[in-house]
């Protein structure tokens, strides 16, 4: 088929199962917070095709790998959108990757779930961009505030941030404001690379500024390694960690020194709804592990493209569609609806702001060198 090289979707009907692209990282540092997305895609794609997918029709996820770069992440939705023809895509991990990929997507009018972009002014990249994934702003002051519950006596704060990585300086921002508005001193801004393995020089001007609690907004690699040198240069008191500090992975990187790192949560296992206990049992059964944050965002992805998809295929059969059509009318579906996801109920504001009620904040529980526990404590 010639057209389907020129990508245009014009005259293309939906081809079934129905496709929808996956672009996260499968490769790169990045890979520590992909592959849990990987894991929740699966178990999603398993679970809705079990359930007679969309009306009888089923789905199939395309993976293609966005790396940790932003080059990845466009050519692996540059490939989704022009070869595979899906009708919509999640990802990419990083809002870094975002920010450059997402305008290929918003071009092409393909919709676009990002399963773990927390930087500001993500769904505002275009009409075709809406996330599922809680913004810094909403889940960086809960583990703060937990951290004040523990220790009351905070004064000084220090604060570590990558700022080659736009989720980290988007987080910061929000912790330094959210410090400021609880009344504590900012007592030192350290700034640092994604690809930088020593942290000397900012741990060591984190102790001279006599900080009684850091708080770290950097990717999972850079940031257990911060963990384990502040550790090392005899750190005493509490940590915390934002959004890239939510993974298991990072566990081999900091070991015993991860030992109670604090992390908000936008999603938890403990979460009561039938939707999540279901989704937490077969993952256990899947994985042999309780299903992380990243993991249950993606299946959400995943979730929300089909509960949309379904709502569609009940007015006019998927396989009628013209694929450009398709994609707007999803794009346009996705926005009206409610979900009943593992992250509780969901919807979207009108310009693909996620709309999410329950936060949570857990606490690292090391069990030896390298296993450990997210404990849930709010
Ligand atoms: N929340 C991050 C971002 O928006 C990605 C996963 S954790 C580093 O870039």
């Amino acid at each position: 088929m010639i057209g389907a090289a020129l990508g245009a979707a014009s005259a293309q009907k939906v081809e079934t199962p129905v496709a929808i692209g996956i672009a996260v990282a499968q490769t790169s540092n990045v890979a520590l917070f992909g592959q849990e997305q990987v894991a929740g895609a699966k178990l999603a794609e398993k679970l809705i095709n079990a359930r007679g997918g969309i009306g009888g029709t089923p789905i199939r996820l395309v993976y293609q790998d966005a790396a940790g770069d932003e080059n990845s992440a466009i050519n692996a939705f540059q490939n989704l959108i022009t070869k595979e023809r899906v009708v919509g895509i999640v990802g990419p991990t990083l809002s870094q990757q975002a920010f450059a990929a997402d305008p290929i997507a918003e071009r092409a009018r393909i919709p676009v779930l990002g399963p773990s972009n927390t930087a500001k002014g993500i769904p505002q990249i275009g009409n075709y961009i809406a996330r599922v994934s809680a913004p810094v702003t909403v889940i960086a002051p809960a583990a703060l505030k937990q951290a004040l519950k523990i220790d009351p006596k905070i004064k000084r704060v220090a604060v570590m941030y990558a700022q080659n990585d736009a989720f980290s300086v988007s987080e910061t921002g929000i912790f330094q404001d959210t410090i400021k508005a609880q009344g504590l001193t900012v007592a030192t801004v350290q700034k640092s690379q994604t690809t930088d393995t020593d942290f000397t020089t900012q741990v060591t001007a984190v102790l001279n500024a006599k900080a009684d609690l850091v708080v770290i907004s950097a990717l999972a690699a850079d940031g257990g390694n911060i963990i384990k040198q502040l550790r090392q240069l005899s750190y005493k008191g509490l940590i915390v960690g934002g959004n890239g500090f939510n993974t298991t992975n990072l566990f081999p990187v900091c070991q015993k020194d991860c030992d109670g790192l604090l992390v908000a949560q936008a999603y938890s296992p403990l979460q009561s709804s039938a939707t999540n206990q279901v989704f937490v049992k077969e993952y256990r059964a899947l994985y042999k592990k309780d299903p992380p944050q990243f993991a249950a965002q993606a299946y959400a992805g995943v979730q929300v493209f089909a509960d949309a998809l379904r709502v569609i295929d009940r007015k006019k059969k998927l396989a009628q569609w013209d694929l450009g059509d398709l994609r707007t009318e999803l794009n346009k579906q996705i926005l009206a609806g409610k979900y009943n996801t593992p992250l509780g109920e969901l919807r979207f504001d009108k310009e693909g702001e996620i709309n999410q009620k329950e936060f949570f904040v857990a606490q690292v529980k090391m069990k030896d060198a390298k296993n450990g526990s997210f404990v849930f404590v709010k």
